[in-house]
């Protein structure tokens, strides 16, 4: 670390997306601690600020859902206007957000924290940013985001490529044109099969380069109007409950079992529930989706189908066939990706028969031919999770980096906290629900609790609060088998850690949303077992900072 002077704070909080800006609110305004936020972007939104690619939305039938909570008054005064928001409507309502909560002046934009140290002696940590200053608080709150370090593929000669090439999750603020260029986009997750249908409206070719086909299910995306809105409002209270309640989501979950219906039944189920379109499919058929194999093979089985009759190519429909088990990988939403490929300018290439050889500076040279290109799309995901945090790799007692302890195993205990890193808190760390549960509602909740922690610690005149490697295990043994009772680890995903080579494979989420954050509030209210305490050593909090 350097020699420049240290602004001290109470509490710092890295990330300005959803997670980060509520913490910073309630940090400030509730608990009256001096915060500092810092965020590497030029403005609020997070994963939000950097994932503008065409055809960015919410990956969920999101309006007015995916949004803070806890103000009734931003509910009334915040106008979705589509059941599934857009990349751009998101980052408008958090604008909003900072302006209305007045959180822009407690950030530093552009300063990107690049280390950070915990002390034992003062009881702190500090960390460095990019700008090459210093600031030390007794809390780090880590709202580092779960989808945030791109994953770039490493193909022999991909940086030869010389014409414009933009990862999804970095996706240029500047328009890009797609007009009359012939286009490669490598990967069809989410983020692929949102952008490519909206690339191939003007591009002269699109060649799509798939390694796993996926599991898609029609968005039916509409404009949300102004009374189904008010009605949301009005009976906001109930929504929120069912909210906290149902996995973050107040849309019913079935109570049905697929044995109270035949097989004519279920089918007819299924097709009502594809109409509906958004997750309806997966969540309201039957109780078990992603636990009972045989259910999940007859669901999996009808999306099948539903590719087949849309695609008209054979052979391009039976690549689009996936051969991993329904929802175990991210379950994606489109606007019309299947029927893409129906467009003369779309060409599929399936990596597990024809795959990447090389780049050349004007095209993709794979094992059967040439692709020549002008502009290059990466929609290659994350390293998830866990990657955003051991970019920032900070370093804990006993001089221990993150990266150190992480290096076989994420070991947290409930997600917020790691032994040995006394005071840091992650928001949607690995082994919490996160990308599991809604996330601006989870995010709520984590602060929440670490709210009611900071509260414990300053009503009993303690210093540090940290857990134990036990404490971690048992953790870890509750989410290991919470994850094998379902379909989950069965399959490679980003869930498991298993899109990233040489990254370690563990189940990455908790799998049971609402019962997890009713449990770490039961250990806030039962006085935070599985955790350790120290006295505070300096008996008055530092004045406040001045910057
Ligand atoms: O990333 P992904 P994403 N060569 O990891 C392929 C969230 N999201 O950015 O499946 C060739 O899902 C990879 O192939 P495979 C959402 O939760 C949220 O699309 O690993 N291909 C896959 O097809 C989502 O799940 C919103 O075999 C390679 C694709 O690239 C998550 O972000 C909106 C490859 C990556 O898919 C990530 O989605 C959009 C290689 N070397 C997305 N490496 C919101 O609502 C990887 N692939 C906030």
């Amino acid at each position: 670390m350097s020699d420049t002077p240290t602004t001290q704070y109470d509490a710092i909080v890295i990330g300005a997306g959803f997670g980060g800006l509520y913490a910073l609110l309630r940090l400030r305004d509730e608990l009256g601690l001096s915060v500092r936020g810092f965020d590497g972007a030029g403005g609020v939104g997070g994963t939000w600020w950097h994932n503008r690619y065409p055809g960015a939305r919410v990956d969920a039938p999101s309006a007015p859902f995916y949004a803070y909570t806890f103000s009734k008054e931003l509910v009334d005064e915040w106008t979705w206007t589509e059941t599934q928001s857009t990349s751009a409507d998101v980052l408008r309502y958090l604008d909003h957000v900072a302006d209305r909560f007045d959180l822009r002046k407690d950030i530093e934009f552009n300063t990107r924290v690049t280390d950070a140290r915990w002390d034992d002696d003062t009881q702190r940590w500090t960390v460095e940013t990019s700008r090459g200053d210093q600031a030390s608080a007794r809390f780090l709150i880590c709202a580092t985001g779960a989808l945030f370090v791109a994953n770039k593929p490493d193909y022999p000669g991909i940086d030869d490529f010389a014409g414009p090439m933009y990862h999804t999750g970095r996706w240029p603020h500047e328009p890009v044109s797609f007009e009359g260029k012939r286009v490669a986009v490598i990967g069809t997750g989410s983020s692929g099969v949102q952008a490519i249908p909206e690339i191939a409206k003007t591009a002269a070719h699109v060649t799509v380069f798939q390694r796993t086909a996926q599991y898609s299910l029609p968005a039916r995306n509409r404009p949300l109007g102004a009374e189904e809105l008010q009605g949301y409002r009005d009976d906001w209270e109930n929504l929120r409950r069912s909210m906290y309640h149902r996995g973050g989501w107040p849309f019913a979950t079935t109570r049905l079992k697929a044995s109270d219906h035949t097989p004519e039944q279920r089918h007819a189920r299924y097709e009502e529930l594809w109409e509906q379109g958004g997750i309806q499919l997966s969540i309201n058929s039957y109780v078990g989706v992603l636990v009972d194999e045989e259910l999940n093979r007859e669901v999996g089985d009808f999306v099948k189908g539903k590719i087949r009759q849309i695609v008209k190519d054979p052979e391009t429909a039976r690549k689009l066939t996936p051969d991993y088990l329904f929802g175990t990988k991210r379950l994606i939403l489109d606007n019309g990706y299947f029927e893409t490929y129906n467009r003369d300018n779309v060409t599929l290439v399936d990596l597990r028969e024809d795959p990447i050889k090389s780049f050349t500076a004007t095209s993709v040279l794979t094992e059967h031919g040439e692709h020549p290109i002008d502009l290059l799309v990466l929609a290659t995901g994350f390293d998830a999770v866990s990657g955003s945090m051991l970019q920032i790799d900070p370093q804990g007692r006993n001089g221990v980096r993150l990266s150190d302890k992480w290096n076989e195993r994420f070991d947290t205990y409930l997600g917020m906290v790691v032994s040995g890193f006394p005071n840091l808190f992650m928001i949607h760390g690995p082994q919490s629900p996160g990308v599991l549960y809604t996330m601006p509602l989870g995010g709520e909740r984590h602060t929440a609790w670490i709210e009611a922690c900071i509260r414990h610690l300053d009503e009993h005149g303690l210093g540090t609060i940290d857990t134990t490697e036990d404490a971690e295990a048992a953790w870890d043994d509750e989410v290991n088998s919470l994850a094998n009772r379902t379909l989950y680890p069965r399959t490679k995903s980003w869930y498991t850690g298993a899109n990233i080579p040489g990254k370690p494979r563990q189940f990455l989420a908790h799998a049971m949303g609402s019962r997890y954050f009713d449990r770490i509030d039961a250990i806030a209210a039962d006085g935070f077992p599985g955790f350790v305490f120290e006295p505070r050593r300096t008996a008055d909090r530092p004045a406040p900072a001045t910057v």
